[in-house]
């Protein structure tokens, strides 16, 4: 197989709706014709301050959300960051490479940092899209599976990678292309059509999470935000709707204009309870293949091992390369 995936996610939360539409579906179809490797990045998550206890968790919580959305441990790499010592040693060499006004330009930077003094963010947070790019850049990847907001990162990604095998007139590093969902690269939270659905969201209410019982999902399902009007259709004046409609849709694979036509003459009540019986339905299977890996600590550490290796394998490769081109060692 020449064509190589990575993507990650960060250990800073259980993972939400969001995030699989938006990023895990895609890896499960392209993991049959890439050699994929899918990274669970714990460097990135400590820069918000993580309790020790509750990282360790979130990092073999995230494991399992993996295999059970479909990440097939047979033939794709699981890996937790920074048991691969590569990525933090890339990224030092990468920081070299990338200029302060790039950083100060992300806006996941400025979103984060928002309404905080300099003396209340830390450098990780800043360079945290350098380490990015090293993730990435060690595995010569010829595609990385993300959502919308992660374009920018990419594309700095993309300028690291030309920069420096430019200035040392070598193929070093592959170019890498961001492959994004044609529908479902941005899920907005339920109760703000206007923000991505995050896991750091103010309120519950914002996401559909891996751990929330059927109870749960009803509830916030019969809470989402709607938008003005009684017709359950898609619209760019109908944000709600529409994002509620896509849901929906990526869920079941039915198109919108389809499931439209079920709801002529029914209100968002209808359209609300099915959907969120869609969502339970698609959840139930999630969290049992879930509780099944966490109860099986030991097979867990064989497939994070196994990844690892795999992943290290690869990393040296590249960093030794990178040390060669650039004069660093004995
Ligand atoms: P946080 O809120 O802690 O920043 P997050 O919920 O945004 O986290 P990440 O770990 O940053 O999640 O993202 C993991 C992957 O999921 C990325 O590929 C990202 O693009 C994708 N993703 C996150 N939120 C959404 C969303 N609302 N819609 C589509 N994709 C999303
Ligand atoms: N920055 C991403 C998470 C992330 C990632 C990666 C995604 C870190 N390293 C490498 C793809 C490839 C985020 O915040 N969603």
């Amino acid at each position: 197989m020449s064509k190589r995936l990575l993507s990650g996610i960060q250990p800073s939360g259980e993972l939400h709706l969001g995030n699989y539409l938006g990023a895990i579906k895609q890896w499960i179809s392209l993991q049959q014709v890439h050699e994929s490797l899918f990274c669970i990045v714990d460097l990135h998550a400590i820069t918000a301050r993580q309790d020790p206890k509750k990282l360790h968790e979130n990092i073999r919580r995230v494991a399992a959300s993996y295999l059970a959305c479909g990440v097939d441990p047979q033939e794709s790499a699981i890996f937790v960051q920074s048991s691969v010592s590569a990525h933090a040693e890339l990224a030092w060499v990468l920081s070299t490479f990338t200029q302060m006004g790039e950083l100060e330009r992300m806006t996941q930077f400025k979103d984060k940092s928002k309404g905080k003094g300099a003396g209340q963010i830390n450098a990780g947070l800043f360079t945290y899209p350098v380490l990015m790019a090293a993730d990435i850049l060690l595995y010569k990847p010829t595609a990385v599976p993300v959502g919308d907001d992660q374009k920018q990162h990419i594309e700095l990604t993309r300028n690291i990678a030309e920069r420096f095998n430019n200035y040392y007139k070598t193929e070093t590093f592959v170019v890498p292309e961001g492959v994004f969902p044609s529908s479902g690269a941005r899920i907005m939270g339920l109760d703000d059509p206007t923000a991505k659905m995050s896991k750091s969201a103010p309120s519950d209410l914002n996401f559909i999470s891996f751990s929330d019982d059927a109870d749960v999902v009803r509830k916030k399902v019969k809470k989402a935000v709607t938008d003005s009007g009684s017709d359950v259709t898609a619209g760019d004046d109908k944000p709600a709707l529409t994002n509620l409609l896509t849901i929906y849709s990526l869920l079941t694979g039915r198109e919108v204009s389809d499931i439209e036509k079920d709801y002529v003459g029914k209100g968002y009540g209808d359209f609300k309870a099915e959907l969120a019986e869609v969502i339970v339905e698609w959840l139930a299977p999630v969290q049992l293949e879930m509780k099944r890996y966490l109860d099986d600590p030991a097979q867990l550490d064989i497939i994070l091992a196994a990844g690892t290796e795999q992943a290290n394998r690869i990393a040296q490769v590249t960093l030794d390369e990178v040390y060669k081109t650039v004069g660093l060692g004995y």
